[in-house]
């Protein structure tokens, strides 16, 4: 626990070491430091030079550390778990904001910066973020200038619903629009400021129920995360299943704070259930417990329904998973191609900025090795492990990296750039922000040229933003059709539906098997005839084609 302590302490004075040679000389910006220190927060913060700043949120770590009870003043908690997926989230947001800099044909007069903050997954760090970006608790400044100093366009994020919800509030009170790149419970469809560029989970889940009546299932298990996408994704299943007159065999959720009581409940439903088609609504962060516990068990022969959300995850389509999740089933984001993103996702380099502390601890986890004199914890992990015992392991690695580690050489899911999905979505939402404000300053500055940072202007700007931003239509880089309802919501789109099957070398393939596409009244399930089937069925393992 010492060690624990310590180390803490020195990740604190890396922080104000970076706050006071980055921005001494801007005051401002020496408020989104301060800020950032108080809470623990670390990111990428770039607004000078810039007219506008545009922020973000994305999970980098997967969890927080529990802070421990203490009369203390409580303390922002630390984060762990480095998440290489949300990493690469979070570079594609600053690559297309370059992007954008550089295109003379979207805001040609101006740039936009960013201020970007690692959420770790949790609402806590999500509202502490939401507090930076609105300037801060304890000073007041008028929402025209956030805590940079320059005019805040809006948020990017915040990564998952439980924590788009969190900031949505605070967010809305203050004018400021939140474009959601994987937040998708149908619940935010409620919030005035809150856009997205995924689907609701009301086109996702009425697509499951299609495809169980395609399959002719009639008995049906559901497991849900315990938060807002778990639980209202399974709540309207359940509704739609019934209006079906389909059955629900049972409906457990898996805990987030491991629970060893509330996990078998789960798994017991699971067991003894004769319903062989279960649903798993949850992210995979939150599912791999669940997934340790099913092989704990031996549960073989069921066939699992995926969410978008870990229907392509690394962390569960493990190989060695496969005798007990080959089989999976579900949908997925539409994948795409990002032209430049991978050169720019390949240029990073733990040398190239010694407070980078996100560079050095990906650098750290990627090849199993401590930078040399960083203060940056290696491998810092504190699970409870599956018998519910506290498992801390603050392991500083004795082999030194050289930084002659080759990206290359790495198999490793930030450098993927084959499954781009959930990352397009980041890159259209900024496009979204972006071509929102380029359509309002267009009106603007016929009137208003030289006045048009004024404060004035910009208070204003803020009030129609919200407006331009949801009216725009725009065709993507790889084709696609972006436009909003009146709600912020997407109602055209569409999934790829995806199965899991093993290549014959041995590894899980993600087969894509049939699409879904959907508008506001109508879908259109596709499952072409020769596609080929694998099911974890009782008798065998087998692969069928299509009936
Ligand atoms: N909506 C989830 C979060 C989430 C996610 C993901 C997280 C989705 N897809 C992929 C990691 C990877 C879909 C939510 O909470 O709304």
């Amino acid at each position: 626990m010492k060690m624990a302590i310590r180390k803490k302490c020195l990740i604190l004075e890396l922080t104000v070491f970076l706050c006071v040679e980055l921005y001494a000389q801007y005051e401002d910006q020496n408020m989104t430091c301060r800020l950032m220190r108080k809470f623990n927060l670390t990111g990428y913060v770039e607004a000078e030079n810039h007219h506008f700043v545009i922020g973000g949120q994305f999970p980098v770590h997967y969890r927080t550390i529990p802070t421990s009870d203490s009369d203390e003043e409580p303390e922002s908690p630390m984060c762990e778990g480095f998440n290489f997926r949300g990493f690469r989230w979070m570079k594609t947001m600053i690559h297309t904001i370059k992007e954008i800099n550089e295109r003379k044909d979207i805001l040609p007069e101006h740039t936009l910066g960013y201020q970007i903050f690692d959420n770790c997954f949790s609402t806590t760090k999500a509202m502490e973020s939401s507090m930076v970006f609105l300037t801060g608790q304890d000073e007041y400044k008028p929402k025209w200038r956030n805590s940079t100093g320059k005019y805040l366009i809006g948020i990017i994020g915040a990564g998952g619903s439980t924590m788009s919800l969190a900031g949505a509030r605070i967010l809305l009170l203050n004018d400021v629009v939140q474009v959601g790149y994987a937040s998708s419970s149908s619940i935010l469809t409620e919030y005035l400021n809150v856009y997205r560029t995924i689907p609701s989970d009301k086109f996702q889940t009425e697509a499951i129920v299609n495809l169980i009546r395609h399959f002719g299932w009639v008995w049906i298990g559901a497991i849900a995360s315990d938060d807002d996408y778990g639980k209202h994704g399974v709540k309207s299943f359940r509704k739609i299943l019934e209006t079906n007159n389909l059955c629900i065999a049972f409906s457990e959720t898996i805990p987030k704070v491991y629970s060893n009581e509330k996990m078998q409940i789960a798994i017991d439903a699971v067991k003894s259930s004769t319903a062989k088609v279960i649903v798993l609504y949850a992210t995979d962060f939150d599912l791999s417990p669940f997934v340790l516990e099913v092989i704990h068990h031996n549960i073989a022969h069921r066939t699992w329904i995926a969410t978008e959300a870990w229907i392509t995850s690394a962390l569960i389509a493990k190989p060695e998973y496969f005798p007990y999740f080959g089989g999976t089933i579900g949908f997925a984001i539409p994948r795409s191609v990002i032209p430049g993103l991978k050169e720019f996702l390949y240029d990073v380099h733990p040398s190239k900025d010694p407070n980078d502390v996100l560079t050095i601890e990906f650098w750290q986890t990627a090849f199993n090795c401590t930078w040399p004199n960083s203060s940056v914890p290696y491998n810092v992990d504190h699970r409870v492990n599956m018998t519910g015992k506290e498992d801390r392991l603050y392991d500083m690695s004795d082999h030194l990296c050289t930084g002659k580690e080759k990206l290359k050489d790495l198999k490793n899911t930030y450098l993927d750039t084959s499954q781009l999905r959930i990352t397009n979505n980041v890159r259209q939402a900024v496009y979204l922000m972006a071509y929102g404000l380029d359509r309002l300053i267009r009106v603007l500055i016929k009137e208003y040229r030289e006045y048009l940072l004024h404060p004035k202007i910009l208070a204003f700007m803020s009030y129609k933003l919200f407006e331009y931003i949801r009216k725009v239509k725009f065709t993507t880089h790889d084709g696609r059709k972006i436009e909003l309802n009146v709600h912020g919501d997407i109602e055209n789109g569409y999934y790829d539906i995806l199965n899991w099957q093993m290549d014959n070398t041995g590894d899980i393939a993600i087969v894509k098997v049939g699409e879904y596409k959907f508008t506001r009244s109508k879908y259109e399930l596709v499952l072409p005839k020769n596609s080929t089937l694998f099911w974890n069925t009782e008798s065998s393992r087998e692969i069928r084609k299509e009936p």
